[in-house]
């Protein structure tokens, strides 16, 4: 795995965040390392997959990066017809995706498009993943993708979304800021690395409210759902759309 020390050295200036050939290259090692319980997530979105798996259906990874979670969703789909889109806008990402994806077998076939996300037709779903992507969308965009999500999902479909979240209560964000900035200095992130990837992200990532979260799923139909995990300022949640919905 390449080591991420794209923010190690002082930059003259610095630029908006982008998912290039350089992040592409080190992305494993940067969000091991950046994102509470990553891995935890990528494990339970295999678990998930093998609860929530209805024949004949699509499965959606949103903001695929290197295609973790879709890798998390193929080990585990035995029901018949199944098929996974794996969808995301960085050139660089999909190249990887495809050639990881080819590394392990499977019966499952995968179809990885370089695409943007507000654009990907969603329909005869049985799980949708969003990992770690919404937060990158403009915020007037959410609404209309988790609204589109929820029409494709089929009967007892799931959504499994996680993101970064801020708190409205200044006091407990900056804490849970701090804990997640100590998380990134035992993992080995300088002060400088911590501090201009997060002037890179300002302007490219806005987290919404855990609230703002549960009211726009509830607003597009979900009538139920939960958080089930939770590290800091880093959360995921599952909203299942229910067969009388
Ligand atoms: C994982 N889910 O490893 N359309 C398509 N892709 C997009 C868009 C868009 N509008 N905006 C951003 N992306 C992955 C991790 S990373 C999260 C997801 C992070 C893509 C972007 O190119 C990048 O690959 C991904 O969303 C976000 O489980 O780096 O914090």
């Amino acid at each position: 795995m390449q080591k991420d020390a794209i923010f190690a050295e002082p930059l003259a200036q610095i630029q908006d965040f982008r998912f290039d050939d350089q992040v592409a290259d080190v992305f494993p090692d940067m969000i091991q390392r950046s994102v509470p319980g990553y891995q935890t997530i990528i494990h339970t979105i295999g678990k998930l997959t093998a609860r929530y798996q209805q024949a004949d259906s699509h499965y959606y990874d949103l903001g695929c990066s290197l295609g973790a979670a879709t890798l998390a969703m193929r080990r585990n789909i035995s029901a018949a017809n199944s098929s996974i889109i794996a969808v995301d806008n960085s050139s660089a990402m999909v190249e990887r995706c495809e050639r990881h994806l080819q590394a392990f077998r499977s019966e499952v076939p995968v179809t990885v498009k370089l695409a943007d996300i507000r654009e990907q037709i969603i329909e005869n779903a049985a799980i949708v993943v969003i990992n770690f992507t919404l937060q990158f969308l403009p915020k007037e965009d959410r609404n209309a993708l988790i609204n589109r999500i929820y029409q494709g999902l089929k009967p007892g479909g799931l959504l499994i979304l996680s993101e970064k979240f801020i708190n409205s209560d200044a006091q407990t964000n900056d804490l849970l800021v701090e804990l997640h900035h100590d998380f990134k200095r035992a993992n080995g992130y300088s002060e400088l690395e911590i501090s201009q990837k997060r002037s890179a992200l300002e302007n490219v990532m806005k987290p919404d409210t855990l609230s703002e979260h549960q009211q726009r799923l509830a607003q597009a139909g979900f009538s139920s759902q939960t958080l089930w995990f939770q590290c800091f300022n880093f959360c995921s949640m599952v909203a299942i759309k229910l067969t009388r919905d």
